[in-house]
């Protein structure tokens, strides 16, 4: 087992709006990821938060008649309480606008401006600039449209012209070209990587890290009227979160470089240019890896508040229950692709893999323990090839979870999993238990044995994907927590005979789809 400390982040969102299932569906697959992490014996960090400074605030507040403060407060809160409806288990919730944070960012900025004889210098940008990305852009990036320019991601762009800091990105380019190189895994899944490297190979130009038209921003150390731009802010928060600038403390020491950063496709470039050029010219070790998720859908549509189909993740979990919709993502989006929601869909994938599949073979053979072996964990006799063959795929199923898990592949390694349940509703139904009660009693306790221990070591990754539920199965078959590993889970037969059980209950009620 290795104990090696692992550090993962979300992005951190700006809070110019209510949260949505974007969001949601980031924080949940961190969140599987973090928790397998644990389950594996791993001390684990775990950051979120929310971004808020930057023009988008600015104009956001001003629209709504709020400060770009109480706009940050209200919905900075929303955030957290996602987090809070979601069960994530995030270590630590990070606001950009704290104080700590403030002084991580002037941190590196000076850091920045003293290496390689000044990586930052001043200059004149004059450019596009999109808002809504809060990103700059090339004349040839853009797309005309009556008489106006957007962005890639179809938003608005305006002209900018104002004397602001430059950072030196195009000396970082064979150095980026070399960090991808030598580490093969920087950047996933492998298209992504295919993507960036290209984008680099084509040549990177300096790029404008200040901004002087407004104040909504991390002041610029000895630079009165400039404030950061907001992504070099923004991206300081993974290491504003172990302690930066205190680089001896000992969560400085323990967890950087981050081992993961989860974000959306449509960040990347940040992530995997700007972010680890940053950190080389500050002289602060690279993060190791950043895994690009997909974009959600809903109904085949994109989400946007002019067609009226935002999904609200709090309702969802009101409706569904937290862990219905955890899974749902989980087990139904192929992580590093785009994805859809459709209530529907999300009612039919809980109904069969969770009620129909675990639950039913978690409620089926305790009840029969309960009824017929005296509520008490039933001694197992000799193992026919059957048991040894059912015993034997439920170590595969979790090998394969694991080796899934290792890439962030969560979708398979849920499907590996709920492939294992549905081999053991066969062989449960195959040995037919009920039968067995008056032909062959000690059979019965064995067939109902090696069910329940199945239970047990598939109920454990579970942990990662539907901890509330997962847990009360766990409970019920007198699981202690320090049992509770992956390590145990891999290891047949470690429920212990003769253990008195609870009464069972149904962990997993199914779905009816709600009229509209
Ligand atoms: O980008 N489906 O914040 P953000 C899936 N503040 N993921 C989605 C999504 C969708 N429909 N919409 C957004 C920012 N996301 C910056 C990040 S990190 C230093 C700064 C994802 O609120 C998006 O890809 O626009 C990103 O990873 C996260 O939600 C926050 O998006």
């Amino acid at each position: 087992m290795t104990t090696k400390p692992f550090y993962v982040t979300t992005a951190i969102s700006y809070p110019n709006g209510a949260p949505h299932i974007g969001h949601a569906y980031e924080m949940i697959a961190t969140d599987a990821i973090a928790r397998w992490k644990r389950l594996e014996g791993r001390e684990v960090y775990f950051l979120t938060g929310t971004d808020e400074h930057g023009i988008k605030m600015v104009q956001t507040a001003a629209a709504q008649g709020v400060t770009p403060r109480e706009l940050a407060d209200r919905n900075s809160a929303e955030f957290r309480r996602l987090a809070e409806a979601l069960n994530i288990s995030n270590d630590d919730f990070i606001r950009t606008t704290e104080q700590r944070h403030h002084q991580s960012s002037q941190a590196i900025w000076k850091k920045m401006a003293a290496s390689n004889n000044g990586d930052i210098f001043q200059s004149t940008y004059k450019g596009w600039y999109s808002v809504r990305d809060e990103a700059y852009f090339d004349e040839d990036e853009l797309t005309d449209k009556d008489g106006k320019k957007f962005a890639p991601s179809g938003a608005e762009v305006t002209w900018v012209e104002e004397p602001t800091y430059f950072f030196r990105l195009s000396a970082y380019q064979q150095k980026l070209l070399d960090l991808y190189e030598s580490n093969p895994d920087f950047i996933a899944p492998k298209e992504r990587r295919n993507e960036i490297i290209s984008f680099v190979k084509g040549g990177l130009q300096d790029l404008s890290i200040s901004r002087t038209t407004f104040d909504w921003g991390i002041p610029v150390p000895d630079a009165p009227g400039h404030v950061m731009y907001v992504w070099v802010d923004a991206l300081t928060n993974y290491i504003t979160g172990v302690g930066f600038p205190d680089e001896a403390s000992e969560l400085f020491r323990k967890f950087w470089p981050a081992d993961l950063h989860v974000i959306g496709k449509d960040i990347i470039r940040f992530h995997t240019v700007y972010w680890p050029a940053f950190l080389m010219s500050a002289g602060i070790a690279v993060q190791h890896r950043v895994f690009a998720h997909g974009f959600l859908t809903v109904n085949g549509q994109k989400m946007s508040k002019s067609l009226g189909n935002v999904i609200d993740p709090f309702e969802l979990v009101e409706e569904f229950g937290v862990d219905a919709a955890r899974y749902f993502f989980l087990r139904e989006v192929s992580f590093g692709n785009d994805g859809d929601y459709s209530h529907d869909k999300l009612v039919l994938r809980v109904n069969a893999d969770l009620a129909n599949n675990l639950g039913n073979l978690a409620q089926r053979s305790l009840s029969m323990i309960n009824k017929n072996c005296d509520a008490k964990v039933p001694q197992p006799g000799p193992l026919t090839d059957a048991d040894q063959a059912m015993i034997d795929e439920v170590g595969q199923a979790i090998d394969a979870a694991q080796k899934a898990m290792d890439e962030q592949l969560v979708h398979e390694a849920t499907g590996a999993i709920i492939a294992a349940l549905s081999s053991a509703n066969n062989y449960f139904a195959g040995q037919e238990p009920w039968a067995l009660k008056k032909t062959d009693p000690e059979r019965m306790a064995t067939v109902l044995y090696v069910t329940a221990d199945t239970v047990r070591r598939l109920a454990i990754p579970m942990l990662a994907f539907v901890p509330g539920s997962a847990a009360r199965l766990l409970d019920q078959l007198g699981i202690e927590e320090a049992d509770r590993t992956l390590s145990a889970s891999k290891e047949p037969a470690r429920l212990k005979p003769m253990l008195a059980l609870p009464v069972p209950q149904g962990v997993f009620a199914r779905l009816e789809r709600k009229a509209e």
